[in-house]
């Protein structure tokens, strides 16, 4: 059976276990959850994801939530398969998990509150507007880790090594929305040269360009 991911295309999390899809070139078949009616607050889909948050992957009844956690499942069902995700080698599995760690504790966050500060609130709440003061201080907070980011990419071409992983996945979606919200600078501009590299590469994967035409 082919593995069924219950999300949608547009969806930042749904988004990172499609990069992964088309990066191990694994089929699947993508079953919309209609957020606007509150699907994903229904008894039957707070059966398989008890947190009620797309997305969740449905392999032949075998169920896994958490997007990060379905696309290390991924890589690790089809190891040997598309792209390798996640180095076996010890030492660069360990800077693998470092760049995965460096994302969630000092770049998720602030993408996240910003996307949902200038994107998801007027979609989700109409009328209502960002709030100038977190905007700000998400910015900032984003900016110093981008700081530290260049000195990482200073030395390794990508935040999980030498090679493209999982860790680059899991900031691509966010990353992009930043330029929507006027902040691609961040990610691309001349002030912090490695991290304007780093992006061009990670974002110009043939597995992003696929997934935002879904
Ligand atoms: N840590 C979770 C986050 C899931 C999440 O926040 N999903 C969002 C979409 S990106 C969602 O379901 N939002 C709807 C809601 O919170 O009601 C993951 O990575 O899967």
């Amino acid at each position: 059976m082919v593995l069924k991911l219950y999300g949608l295309a547009m969806s930042t999390c749904a988004q990172r276990v499609l990069i992964t899809l088309k990066e191990k070139n694994v089929e699947y078949e993508l079953v919309p959850v209609d957020l606007m009616k509150g699907a994903h607050k229904s008894p039957e889909f707070l059966e398989k994801q008890p947190f009620g948050k797309i997305p969740y992957l449905d392999d032949d009844g075998f169920i896994v939530y958490e997007s990060r956690a379905i696309c290390r499942y991924i890589e690790n069902k089809y190891k040997g398969q598309g792209t390798e995700l996640i180095p076996t080698e010890v030492k660069e599995a360990a800077i693998f998990e470092q760049g995965a760690s460096i994302e969630l504790s000092y770049y998720n966050e602030a993408v996240s509150v910003l996307a949902y500060e200038n994107i998801f609130k007027g979609m989700f709440q109409p009328g209502s507007s960002p709030d100038a003061a977190t905007v700000k201080s998400q910015t900032e907070k984003l900016a110093a880790s981008l700081d530290a980011y260049e000195k990482v990419l200073s030395k390794q071409p990508y935040i999980g090594g030498n090679s493209f992983t999982l860790a680059d996945v899991f900031h691509i979606p966010y990353g992009e929305l930043l330029f929507k919200q006027g902040l691609g600078d961040l990610l691309s501009g001349d002030q912090r040269p490695h991290v304007k590299e780093w992006w061009n590469k990670i974002s110009s994967r043939s597995s992003w360009q696929e997934v935002k035409k879904l």
